[in-house]
């Protein structure tokens, strides 16, 4: 995906395919995941490219959504099961290599993860996980600028951050928290130390 045309190619493909607001959002994934690449070392084209198409599925019905995951071979949880929110990153990854070309395992698993996280992630998932957060679109979270601070500082503080808000926010609309969200946030708490 380093080539310039098949960046932009896609980019404006994903301009027809998104909603205005969701394709500008994903410029930001894309740029903000960029940048935490350079920061930490990640290879910037995967970046770039998982930050482009994570939320490539984001507009499908959620019955085409759990359809994509029973063709891609990717098991819905009872928790999943009719979520939109939670189904269009699983449901993302496999859109990303059967319409887009993506083959590169560790882009399709930054797809996959970047709504719950998961234990022990890799650096381009935490990177896409953060960059969907706090990309410069984003504006009604709660504690944005510290987040925005650790994620060049310290990304396993800034994912308990994160995770530790997004549950906070969970239990306040009443929304059934997904067990991947709460292991993740407790893997990470074990991990910096904390309670
Ligand atoms: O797709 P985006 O809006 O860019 O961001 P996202 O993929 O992180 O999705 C955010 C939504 O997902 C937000 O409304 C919160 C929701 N979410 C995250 N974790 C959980 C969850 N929803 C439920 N029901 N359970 C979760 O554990
Ligand atoms: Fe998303
Ligand atoms: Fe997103």
């Amino acid at each position: 995906m380093a080539k310039d045309k098949e960046r932009l190619d896609l980019c404006r493909t994903l301009e027809k395919e998104l909603k205005y607001s969701r394709f500008i959002h994903t410029l930001g994934v894309a740029f903000t995941a960029t940048s935490l690449s350079e920061r930490y070392g990640a290879d910037m084209h995967k970046a770039e490219t998982a930050g482009l198409l994570h939320d490539c599925a984001k507009y499908l019905d959620v019955s085409d959504m759990e359809k994509l995951c029973n063709e891609g071979g990717i098991p819905i949880t009872k928790y999943e099961k009719g979520n939109g929110a939670l189904l269009h990153s699983k449901a993302g990854t496999v859109l990303a290599r059967t319409k887009y070309g993506v083959t590169d395992p560790e882009i399709l698993k930054a797809i996959q993860y970047h709504t719950t996280g998961e234990p022990s992630m890799t650096l381009l998932e935490k990177i896409i996980f953060i960059a969907d957060y706090m990309e410069p679109g984003r504006n009604s979270a709660p504690n944005l600028d510290r987040v925005r601070t650790l994620a060049f500082e310290n990304i396993d503080q800034c994912l308990i951050q994160i995770l530790s808000d997004t549950l906070q926010y969970l239990s306040t609309t009443g929304k059934e928290i997904d067990p991947m969200t709460k292991r993740t946030y407790e893997y990470y708490c074990e991990k910096e130390n904390r309670p």
